[in-house]
């Protein structure tokens, strides 16, 4: 690979990305759709958190969000108008099954289909993630992520949406981000259910992740009919040599694969390594024969969602040593989002020196401000065009340097519900007043949908 220790930015001469390059945007049903228990539609835990007083700022809730649910066929038309062509989607799994399991909610079906031919009469491709975060909350009552009775309702779920929908979607994207709707949820707390567990009860929702993530691989398999294609999409833990030097990108390569030891360093294995097995010690997830089977077969991509990375350097011991983010160190309103292009580079580039993977997709990068009103029709957010524009030179420099990415979905389409930061946190390319559900294209969405048409950095 000594390719990639040039590391100049040598653009092909074009300066374009590579032929067929998929572009998009990105978001999720829980944050856009609002209809929260419209039409039968059951509660999530976020439905319930977002009740729960001090979790999400400002005390928003999810009820009406971009009222998506109802207008996502102005949503469409805008989406055309800006030359969008892939649309990163998620199904609500407590639209299709109210709790969890049990009796299928055939109007929520009704709703996907009439959304999926919408967007198809648009001219755009959809890229459908099966689970979003927005977990039944009867499945949270018993057990959540913590019990296998959610590893089962999800392979159901799976079944269901690829019969359903298998005819209008080839693209499909298992879960999103397991350390968010894990760690996050169940050990940091600080998202949905906001439920502190124990280690090994920790490690056991990780495995059941793995599992729902091969269950929804063996649906698309099975039921998912010719051209279906399905991979992860996850938030690796991403890590940045200082300098671009042997040394510390050894160290990086290693600190990478410590972190990452769990779940893509598990499923690329086909199993959990002895060191991981020992960190864990008595904590360590129980497994069941088979389990690696389903968690391990091949997918036909790797999605990445990539917003920030810690800087790590060889240290004086010969061990990875990281480097902690100095106060004037950039950073976007989202606290943990510093801004360091370089994260778009080295992903990608760990991610496929790491697990071999062969075809990689961004499928979320965007940045997250408390951005200004509408002027007189318009936003100038140029922090985000300069955002775009710095992270898509290091994406085509991974490209250049024999990176196999094949798309990028920008987060998000429009401003929406980000979670515990409510809605004054806004990631979109779209500014949504949240008053009248007007659209705004902002300054970056005119920038996106150039870099879009043209397939070059614009
Ligand atoms: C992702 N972090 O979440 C999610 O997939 C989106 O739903 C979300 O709106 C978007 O990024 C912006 O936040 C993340 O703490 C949440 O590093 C937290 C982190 C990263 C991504």
């Amino acid at each position: 690979m000594n390719h990639f220790l040039n590391s100049g930015v040598a653009l092909n001469p074009a300066g374009t990305f590579p032929q067929n390059f998929v572009w998009g945007v990105a978001a999720a049903a829980a944050q856009i759709e609002g209809a929260a228990f419209t039409e039968g539609k059951g509660e999530s835990i976020w439905d319930r958190f977002s009740r729960m007083p001090g979790k999400v700022h400002n005390g928003d809730t999810l009820d009406v969000a971009c009222d998506h649910y109802h207008r996502f066929k102005e949503d469409f038309a805008l989406m055309r108008q800006l030359g969008v062509k892939n649309y990163r989607l998620s199904i609500s799994w407590p639209r299709l099954y109210p709790t969890g399991d049990g009796a299928l909610n055939q109007a929520g079906v009704d709703y996907y289909h009439r959304l999926l031919d919408a967007m198809v009469a648009e001219g755009i491709t959809p890229w459908v993630t099966f689970f979003h975060w927005d977990l039944p909350q009867a499945l949270e009552d018993r057990g959540g992520w913590t019990s296998a009775v959610t590893v089962k309702a999800f392979a159901n779920y799976a079944e269901t949406v690829v019969k359903a929908f298998g005819g209008k979607v080839k693209n499909w994207i298992t879960l999103n981000e397991i350390r968010c709707f894990t760690w996050l949820s169940y050990d940091v707390c600080v998202q949905a259910p906001g439920r502190k567990v124990s280690p090994a009860e920790l490690n056991q929702t990780y495995h059941h992740a793995l599992l729902c993530h091969g269950h929804a691989v063996r649906a698309v398999r099975q039921l998912g009919g010719p051209g279906a294609r399905v991979g992860l999409t996850d938030n690796s833990t991403i890590c940045m040599p200082v300098t671009e030097t042997p040394a510390d990108i050894a160290a990086a390569r290693t600190w990478y694969a410590e972190k990452n030891i769990h779940l893509l360093g598990a499923i690329y294995a086909g199993g959990y390594s002895p060191k991981y097995l020992a960190r864990c010690g008595a904590d360590a997830p129980r497994v069941e024969e088979g389990d690696f089977a389903l968690i391990s077969q091949p997918t036909d991509f790797l999605g990445l969602n990539l917003y920030t990375g810690t800087f790590v350097r060889a240290g004086a011991d010969g061990r990875p040593q990281e480097i902690p983010l100095p106060v004037h160190y950039p950073v976007a309103d989202s606290p943990w989002l510093h801004l360091a292009p370089q994260v778009m580079y080295w992903g990608t580039r760990l991610a496929h020196e790491t697990y071999g993977a062969t075809s990689l997709y961004v499928t979320e990068n965007g940045c997250g401000y408390n951005d200004e009103p509408v002027v007189n029709g318009e936003v100038f957010d140029l922090h985000r065009r300069d955002y775009l524009r710095g992270h898509l030179r290091e994406l085509q420099r991974a490209i250049n340097d024999g990176v196999p990415v094949d798309g990028y979905f920008l987060w998000s389409f429009m401003d929406n519900f980000e979670w515990q930061d409510g809605y004054e946190r806004r990631f979109g390319i779209v500014h949504v007043d949240y008053a009248t559900q007007k659209r705004t294209p902002k300054l970056s969405a005119h920038y996106y949908s150039a870099i879009m048409r043209e397939n070059r950095i614009v």
